[in-house]
């Protein structure tokens, strides 16, 4: 077996495995692709009405339009913010689904929840300008999700989404208002996407693209509100050490993974484990139940509970692998339907539990809040049932597993700062912006993607940017790679910061009782949960004075590839910051597209894409991103 797919040493030791009992991987059906539809790549294909499939053909000897018409530029717009669109729905459902469950506890119902952070509700209905005085907590959270959704079905064009409007620079929300990008109503803005790219409805690449900035807006709302609401229900996360990589699964426990992103069914499940606990030793499990994560459901979990992480995205059909899988429980978004084929050659129950999410092959629970708890217990005894399958021969559980310091939500950071200033918190960190001991600041964020090796890119541009002295943040899969490669740990910043970041790295740690240094990468959290870095660097910029676009603040998806990475890309794009982008987007097909991505925008709003595959020279463009912001700042 090609060991170039991942430098992840648990999917080298599980991908032989693979091969030996005749299953197909992700990095199987990659090759079985090969070579890929090169029209597609560039994005020149149409297929949105029956006189197609049409392409353009992108040396200029065939044809030029589509039967109806369109160009290559229009055709890439078209597809791109269609992909931004569906991005856009799905934090947004995940979103509403959240508000809707606050409504319920508001309501008195769905008694599986309750308000776990009230202080956060409260701050909350303070910046969405709701009157709290001599209310209860129910009566504040069913005003808080109505207002939220509110930002689903508001018809006035006039009113912006108070979500987005609320939580950016004013100078922000006002220039994307001004260049009529802003959204009044999440759904609107995605059907909005969906009717202009009709066929015979906008055919101006850079009006259709206008319409993506507001999808992606529309999405930036989605997913403020997802993370807010979800902090409220199930609490603000905090730092705790966990572990990371396919070494969390134990042989003498039953083993069940929570997959997705939704935590509104895996919040449950950890409860209901602690609570059934004797079943499963009861069953011969020695250590009982052991819930472990895998994407975004999994870092919802690891950060408030601590849960330890399987793994991400590229690498979810190996935790079945290993033989000792006994469950695995999904929800919404970037579960491989393989999994349905794959657990057929191993005892795993694979559960599905969404209506708009099921696979041939999974064990459908219906989930609803009414009935969480029901769901989980039904869950956990599936689990149960198919532990007592389980063949001890095929158990191969590669031991690798690293610590992860995890939790660092917006609220924890400015607490651990407030140790150094409690009257201002943000202080040390501007000081240390100001004179240079931070050079900068990294968001990582996005997926894995079968077109890199996977997480070599995080790593190795992380690296190199720490030496630097700047100050990495993460999300998503992203933040997946660097807690299984150790990179969340205080012997990470000791062994990769530049002097000057591991020396506030240490202060910050030290004053925090840590008896060392922060960890080299602070885990923010889920995708939806990139809206905590923006939370901080609004803070900043208002601090300093500025907009987003001056601050040394920048953004890189190196192995990005969903729809949801689209959206969030354009999203952090226009709220002026540059973004990196390590996979080649599918709009190369069409130059005025690629030159508005890669350019033009940021004459409109300060950010704009920045695409380099190699992570060596995409480190070194970052560097000098951040260099240029410093100057323009005058330090
Ligand atoms: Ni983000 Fe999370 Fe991962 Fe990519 Fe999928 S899990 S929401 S889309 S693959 S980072």
């Amino acid at each position: 077996m090609n060991f170039k797919f991942s430098i992840d040493r648990a999917v080298q030791q599980l991908l032989p495995v693979a091969e030996k009992n005749n299953i197909q991987t992700v990095w199987d059906r990659f090759k079985a692709q090969q070579p890929q539809c090169g029209f597609g790549k560039l994005g020149v294909c149409c297929r949105i009405c029956w006189k197609g499939p049409c392409r353009v053909d992108p040396f200029g000897n065939g044809p030029q339009r589509g039967v109806c018409g369109a160009d290559a530029h229009t055709i890439v717009a078209r597809n791109l913010i269609r992909g931004i669109a569906a991005g856009a729905a799905s934090h947004s459902d995940h979103g509403r689904h959240i508000a809707m469950a606050l409504f319920e506890v508001g309501e008195g119902h769905a008694s599986a929840y309750k308000i776990k952070d009230e202080a956060k509700l409260q701050q909350v209905a303070k910046r969405l300008g709701i009157k709290t005085d001599g209310k209860n907590l129910q009566q504040i959270a069913k005003e808080v999700a109505t207002v939220s959704l509110d930002d689903f079905s508001r018809q006035n064009a006039k009113v912006p989404c108070q979500w987005a409007v609320s939580t950016m620079t004013k100078e922000r929300a006002e220039k994307l208002s001004n260049l009529g990008v802003m959204p009044h109503n999440i759904d609107a803005a995605v059907a909005e996407i969906m009717s202009r790219t009709h066929v015979g409805c906008d055919a101006d690449p850079v009006n259709i693209l206008l319409g993506g900035l507001k999808g992606a807006l529309a999405d930036y709302t989605g997913m403020y509100l997802s993370t807010e609401l979800s902090d409220v229900l199930f609490g603000t996360p905090q730092p705790s050490v966990t572990s990371a990589n396919l070494g969390v699964i134990k042989e003498n426990a039953i083993n069940i993974a929570v997959h997705g992103h939704n935590p509104l069914l895996s919040e449950i499940v950890c409860d209901a484990a602690l609570l059934l606990n004797d079943a499963a030793k009861k069953a011969g499990a020695a250590e009982g139940f052991n819930i472990v994560g895998i994407c975004c459901t999994g870092t919802e979990v690891m950060m408030r509970h601590g849960v330890p992480l399987a793994t991400n995205y590229l690498s979810q059909e190996m935790p079945i692998l290993t033989g000792a899988l006994d469950a695995m429980v999904v929800d919404v978004q970037c579960i491989m339907p393989s999994l349905g084929v794959i657990k057929e050659c191993f005892h795993t129950e694979l559960i599905t539990t969404m209506p708009t999410t099921k696979i041939p092959g999974a064990t459908h629970v219906e989930f609803t809040e009414e009935k969480a708890m029901d769901a989980a217990k039904q869950i956990l005894e599936l689990a149960i049932e198919a532990y007592q399958r389980r063949d001890p021969k095929r158990i191969n559980i590669p031991q690798y597993k690293e610590t992860a310091v995890v939790g660092f939500s917006a609220e924890a950071i400015i607490g651990a700062l407030s140790k150094l200033n409690p009257e201002d918190p943000l202080k040390p960190l501007l000081d240390n912006i100001v004179n240079g001991n931070i050079q900068g600041i990294a968001l990582f964020a996005g997926c894995n993607s079968t077109n890199v090796v996977q997480d070599q890119n995080f790593i190795e541009i992380a690296k190199r940017l720490a030496a630097n002295n700047v100050l990495l943040l993460a999300t998503g899969c992203g933040a997946g790679a660097f807690s299984k490669h150790g990179l969340m740990t205080q012997e990470a910043t000791l062994k990769y910061a530049g002097e000057g970041l591991k020396a506030v790295l240490t202060a910050i740690g030290e004053a925090n009782g840590l008896n060392g240094p922060l960890p080299l990468v602070l885990h923010m959290g889920s995708c939806v949960d990139n809206t905590r870095a923006i939370s901080v660097a609004v803070a900043v910029a208002q601090k300093l004075g500025v907009d987003l676009n001056k601050l040394p603040l920048v953004v890189s998806a190196p192995e990005t590839m969903s729809e949801k990475a689209m959206a969030i890309g354009t999203c952090a794009v226009s709220l002026g910051l540059t973004t990196h982008l390590g996979t080649i987007p599918q709009v190369t097909g069409s130059k005025v597209v690629t030159e508005i991505l890669t350019d033009k925008l940021k004459d409109l709003v300060g950010g704009y894409f920045l695409v380099e595959t190699d992570p060596e020279k995409a480190a070194e463009k970052l560097l000098s991103v951040i260099e240029e912001k410093r100057k323009g700042l005058n330090i």
